[in-house]
């Protein structure tokens, strides 16, 4: 009596197993760590594809325990409302701008303003640095986002539609430049001597082909991305902005994972970003010689009249009210 009590629980028991086996699949789809990806980068821009780098690497170290879900041209949320969309848990990860930052960090906005980051090298040595750690603890408690990674997103030159003789900054006078659409950008547009003109990302290529914007000012890969030089005719060097984006991730979605899945998390952020950085740098090189293929006009201004005249305005701006006192000779120091 007791052996076929035991013979019939031991049948059971391997019957659960083998039925567990088969919906196992099921089950482990369930249980997977949902990580949804919102960006308005184009699919043919390294901040793009390095998303495909990020899933890859969390699929080889931690293989079937995330659930990546890409979503490029800002089809899931418009430019500028991701980090509010992952603040409130609609929305695990994107790449969030030092724009982005300053609204709720006001502090921040030192790296909005043109000429202070050096290059891609002195960008990775601030935010990488003390610097880098001080600020982006203040992001992840006022903002509810953690800054994972530090992507180069290029160094911002002006791109316009029609051919002018761009040497200072009061050659832009009048012309309408297009920024993302935030007072922050706004203030750069405006610094550079241009009237700024705030659009989507997304709607720049028929603004520039129907002439509703003259210009709009971008890092050379993106122009070549998201193919504006078909609608323009000249790039002027200004190089008024090393710019970063930062891979940022929900506390929400971060404060549930294990150590070792934050982990993993931040090591295939990290590798996404290298990816990026190494591409990106790499092309930037050589695009002048490719947008002059296509027949645009490549011209470097005056570039020290318009850091002058760009910092200036920015030394007189409410905005340097806010920089902690000695934060522009640290990062100026930085090496
Ligand atoms: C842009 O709209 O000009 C900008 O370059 C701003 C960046 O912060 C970033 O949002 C970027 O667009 C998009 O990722 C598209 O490349």
């Amino acid at each position: 009596m007791k052996h076929s009590l035991l013979r019939r629980t031991l049948l059971a028991a391997a019957s659960s197993v083998l039925l567990m086996g088969a919906f196992l699949p099921a089950a482990q789809a369930q249980n997977k760590v949902l990580l949804r990806i919102s960006t308005p980068a184009v699919p043919d821009d390294w901040h793009a594809k390095m998303w495909t780098v990020f899933k890859d690497n969390l699929e080889k170290s931690a293989p079937g325990e995330f659930d990546v879900q890409i979503n490029l041209n800002a089809t899931l949320f418009k430019q500028g409302t991701e980090p509010t969309a992952m603040a409130r848990g609609n929305l695990e990860l994107s790449s969030i701008s030092a724009f982005d930052m300053a609204k709720l960090v006001p502090e921040f906005s030192i790296f909005t303003a043109g000429y202070i980051i050096r290059d891609p090298e002195h960008q990775q040595k601030v935010f990488n640095g003390p610097i880098g750690a001080e600020m982006f603890k203040t992001v992840t408690d006022k903002m509810d986002v953690t800054p994972l990674s530090t992507v180069y997103l290029g160094t911002r030159q002006i791109n316009l539609r029609d051919v002018r003789n761009v040497k200072t900054p009061a050659d832009l006078k009048g012309v309408k430049l297009r920024m993302p659409g935030s007072k922050e950008w706004l203030f750069l547009g405006e610094a550079l001597g241009a009237t700024a003109t705030p659009l989507a990302f997304g709607e720049v290529y028929l603004g520039l082909k129907t002439g509703t914007i003259d210009g709009q000012d971008n890092p050379l890969p993106s122009v070549r991305a998201a193919k504006f030089y078909e609608v323009t005719k000249q790039i002027v060097l200004t190089s008024h902005l090393v710019d970063g984006i930062f891979i940022a991730i929900s506390n929400k979605a971060l404060n549930a994972m294990t150590p070792a899945q934050k982990q993993k998390v931040t090591a295939a952020a990290q590798a996404a970003s290298s990816y990026n950085n190494e591409n990106r740098i790499k092309e930037e090189s050589h695009l002048v010689d490719f947008f002059k293929q296509q027949g645009l006009q490549v011209i470097t201004p005056d570039v020290d009249a318009f850091r002058k005249s760009v910092q200036t305005t920015y030394q007189n701006s409410d905005y340097a009210k806010v920089w902690p006192k000695g934060l522009l000779e640290r990062i100026n120091a930085t090496r």
